[in-house]
């Protein structure tokens, strides 16, 4: 596949696609609707909904130019034997397993925790479920993607400042490039969102570079 380059922050970004893999972190139920966690934890869930249509562009252009897509949710057990108790007491409304209008909230199975309708998988794009914020702690990603020989990680999803930077984070420190795909985060406060981004390209990139989808959907269209 042709070499890949867009204008990021902190500077333009150049990739090859056959060897990235683009990550849609937790786009669940739980987060963006009324009812799940997200709600739980006192957020207005309304706040996400934003990074919905901008991400199903770029998902649509990644599959069409052949790209690989990962897709994670963050949610337990139905035991719960794998929430740590500190998490589980978190906050002040109803609790992760507890009955919810989508289920049990964050629960494996539970149609609150599963992906959006509008950024369904399809077959060959890997769902991993994840017990905490990174993707990379307790799961099989690591693996799935050295196997691939991947560099390079396109980041969306929710929320910016939660999964999405724990994820960069991780990711960063073993040694893939992270690209955080501005409209295609949303938080549920505005200005950690845009903080938490400059705080990525900040030093010369020191977690990442952010691009806008525009500029990565460009790309895709020219390499394909
Ligand atoms: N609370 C919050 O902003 N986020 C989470 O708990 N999980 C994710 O970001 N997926």
């Amino acid at each position: 596949m042709a070499p890949l380059s867009f204008d990021a922050k902190p500077a333009r970004f150049e990739m090859d696609l056959s060897r990235c893999a683009a990550i849609f972190i937790d786009m669940q139920r739980d987060f963006v609707e009324p009812g799940g966690f997200g709600e739980s934890l006192g957020n207005d869930v309304s706040r996400l909904r934003v990074a919905i249509e901008p991400c199903r562009r770029l998902l649509e252009g990644l599959r069409r130019a052949g790209a690989f897509v990962i897709h994670t949710r963050e949610g337990h057990r139905p035991d719960l034997s794998d929430a740590p108790s500190s998490k589980i007491h978190r906050g002040a409304g109803p609790k992760i397993g507890d009955l919810g209008p989508m289920g049990r909230i964050l629960v494996r199975g539970e149609r609150g925790h599963d992906l959006i309708p509008e950024l369904y998988p399809v077959p060959g794009e890997p769902v991993i479920d994840k017990p905490g914020k990174g993707a990379f702690y307790a799961t099989e990603l690591e693996p799935m993607l050295r196997h691939r020989n991947i560099e390079s990680l396109l980041v969306c999803g929710v929320t910016t400042v939660v999964c999405a930077h724990t994820t960069v984070r991780e990711a960063n420190d073993r040694g893939f490039r992270c690209v955080v795909v501005e409209d295609c985060c949303a938080s549920y406060f505005s200005e950690f969102h845009e903080v938490a981004l400059r705080m990525i390209s900040a030093q010369g990139g020191i977690f990442g570079w952010v691009a806008h989808s525009s500029e990565v959907l460009s790309a895709l269209t020219r390499a394909t």
